[in-house]
Formats: structure tokens, C-alpha cells, sequence
């Protein structure tokens, strides 16, 4: 007699995205902040958070930072650090007034946005930034020329912008935005301001579209995307929406393994697993650890792009740093 064979239960198997996790611009900020407390000793104060991860957060408080949403909390003659997000020029101004020596960790491809509102400015155009009203990106690039800078807050806010001069008008935009979402506002916007002008180079940084083209690439095959990212992470949230977009079935946000819930996996046989730009991968491998223990064994990678750029730490440090190696070496 044959055995019928019992029906094979569904293959689990979880897409991992790469690239995935920290970008160049938080690996420079959080390595500042531990070469600082190494340089300078706790505490070290950080205004706003470093980057918008609470693990990030948490771990560097342990070291002896201290995180500050005003310059003002920070006490006389002591070290801030200004956050990846960047701060407007009034904020380095304050510092300066207080006596606070700075270390200012903004990401170099934040610092190419500012300066290109101030040239935009300068040259007397009326700014359109596309951006996330209320953001500290958005607040630290709005403040380089105010008198300038109109956001736009996505493509149902077009209706609403007014300009000056509609034959002198520029978009810019926060490097963290969903790309396709972002260029549905510049149609819209380029419907009725003609003659607007395009921003020199992307806005929308490397890291922050190389997530969203990896997150496309597995939404069309995933029952579930669990993104592990914090709630305040503009990037991070950006790919539960891109999952979403690229059929997806359903997409969560986490900060922890601990977070995702049961219910999740009713029914799903393919979990898509990536993490914004500011989260490090321990995070991701208790996800992908939480999962294994729920049959989901199988990991295969989908890669979207090779990233290998790096940015140099923030030149204050890297100034004290050499003096103390020439010290040392002079002493010896
Ligand atoms: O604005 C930035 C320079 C991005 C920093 C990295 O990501 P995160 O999560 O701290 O910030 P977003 O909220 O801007 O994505
Ligand atoms: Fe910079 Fe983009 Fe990361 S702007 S901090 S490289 S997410």
C-alpha cells in the first residue's frame, strides 16, 4: 500500500534587502559622538536626537551623552554635538553666544542642501522645499534663508504655494522623502510654475533611494515587509509606505524584534525584511532571529545597489584628534 503523500506545508522564506541599516551619514555621527566621549570625556551633549533611532539613543546615553532639544539646556563652557539632521545658522549663533565649543555632525549631503538654499537666495529665487513640516531637517535647511523658503508638504499642498515671481523659482527637497511621492509633487508643482527650476544634483540622498529601490524589489513578492526603524525616522517610515506601493500585502514599522506581532504571520509565507538608514544591524538580526524561530529559516538577499561611500568625522574632531596623536608622538 502507498502512502498518500500529506500536502508539503507552504515554503516559509524571508527576503532580506540590501542595502539595508545605517547609511554614511549616521556611521560618521554615531562613530563622532563615541570619539568625542573617548576624546572629551561624559558628558557630551547632543542637541536633538543623533540620529532618529531609540537603540541608537539609549546605547550612547549609557556612554555618557546627554540629548538636548535646545541649545539653551546645554550649560555654559560645555561640548554639543548638532544632530545628522543639520541646524539652521540662528542655532550655531546661539552656541557661539553661550560659549559652547560645537561639534556639528550634520551629513555632508544635508550641508549640499543648505548651501544650495543660501546660493538659490542669494541669487534672490523663491525656494519651494519639498519636505515634512515640522521635521528638523526641514526646520535646520528652512532657517539658512526663511525669507525665501516656502515648504511644500507633499503633492495636496501644491494648491496652496504662492510665489513672487513665477519665472524665478527653485525646488529643493529633505534628502529623506519618498522618491515617487516627491516627483508627483514636482509634476504638480512644474503644472503650475512652468518655468521651475530643478536642483543641481538629487536631493533625495543615495542611501535613501537605494532602500526604497531594494524594498520595490521584494514589496511584489512579500504576504508581510517588517521594517525595523523608529517612529520618528522619516526614512524609515518612507519604506513601510514604498513596501506598501509595490504590493506588499501588509507592512509594519518596529523598533524591536519583541514588537512584531503574532498575527503578523497568519497565513504568509514570504516576510520581506529591511531597516532605515539609521539602524543598526544587530536590530535587523534579532528580527531575522525572531523569525527563524517561526520556521522562517530560509533567507535570501535582494540587492538593489553596492554602497561603498564614507564621509570623513566632523572636522572639529578630527582637529583634536590630530593634536592629541602629534601630542602622544611628540611625547614619546
Ligand atoms: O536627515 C538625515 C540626515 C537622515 C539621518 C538618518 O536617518 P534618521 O532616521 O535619523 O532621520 P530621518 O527622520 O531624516 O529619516
Ligand atoms: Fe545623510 Fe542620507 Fe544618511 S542625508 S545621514 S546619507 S540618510
Amino acid at each position: 500500500m502507498t502512502a498518500t503523500p500529506s500536502p508539503s506545508p507552504t515554503a516559509k522564506r524571508v527576503l532580506l534587502a540590501a542595502p539595508r541599516g545605517y547609511c554614511a551619514g549616521v556611521d560618521r555621527a554615531v562613530i563622532a559622538v563615541e570619539k568625542a566621549l573617548e576624546q572629551y570625556g561624559s558628558p557630551i551633549y547632543v542637541r536633538h536626537e543623533i540620529v532618529h533611532n531609540k537603540y541608537v539613543v539609549q546605547t550612547l546615553e549609557r556612554k555618557g551623552a546627554i540629548f538636548v532639544e535646545e541649545t539653551a539646556e546645554v550649560p555654559e563652557g560645555s561640548i554639543v554635538m548638532f544632530s545628522a539632521h543639520g541646524v539652521a545658522p540662528t542655532v550655531h549663533a546661539e552656541a557661539a553666544e553661550r560659549g559652547l565649543a560645537t561639534i556639528d555632525a550634520t551629513c555632508p549631503l544635508v550641508t549640499k542642501v543648505h548651501k544650495e538654499a543660501v546660493r538659490f537666495a542669494q541669487d534672490d529665487y523663491d525656494i519651494l522645499l519639498i519636505g515634512h513640516e515640522g521635521h528638523e531637517e526641514v526646520i535646520g535647511t528652512s532657517g539658512e534663508a526663511p525669507d525665501h523658503i516656502t515648504l511644500v508638504d507633499g503633492p495636496e499642498d501644491v494648491e496652496n504655494v504662492e510665489v513672487r515671481d513665477d519665472s524665478k523659482v527653485v525646488w529643493l527637497s529633505q534628502t529623506t522623502l519618498s522618491v515617487d511621492e516627491t516627483m508627483e509633487t514636482v509634476d504638480r508643482l512644474k503644472e503650475k510654475f512652468p518655468q521651475l527650476i530643478s536642483p543641481p544634483s538629487d536631493d533625495i540622498c543615495y542611501a535613501t533611494q537605494n532602500r526604497q529601490i531594494a524594498v520595490k524589489q521584494m514589496g511584489g513578492q512579500a504576504d508581510l515587509v517588517i521594517v525595523v526603524g523608529s517612529k520618528n525616522s522619516s526614512n524609515s517610515v518612507r519604506l513601510v509606505e514604498v513596501a506598501l506601493g509595490a504590493g506588499a500585502r501588509d507592512a509594519h514599522l518596529v523598533d524591536f524584534a519583541e514588537e512584531i506581532d503574532e498575527a503578523w504571520l497568519e497565513g504568509v509565507s514570504t516576510v520581506g525584511v529591511t531597516s532605515g538608514a539609521s539602524v543598526p544591524d544587530v536590530l535587523v538580526e534579532g528580527v531575522l532571529e525572531w523569525l527563524s524561530t517561526r520556521g522562517f529559516e530560509d533567507v535570501e538577499l535582494v540587492k538593489a545597489a553596492e554602497e561603498s561611500i564614507t564621509f570623513s568625522l566632523p572636522k572639529e574632531l578630527r582637529r583634536d584628534l590630530r593634536a592629541e596623536a602629534a601630542a602622544l608622538g611628540s611625547a614619546e
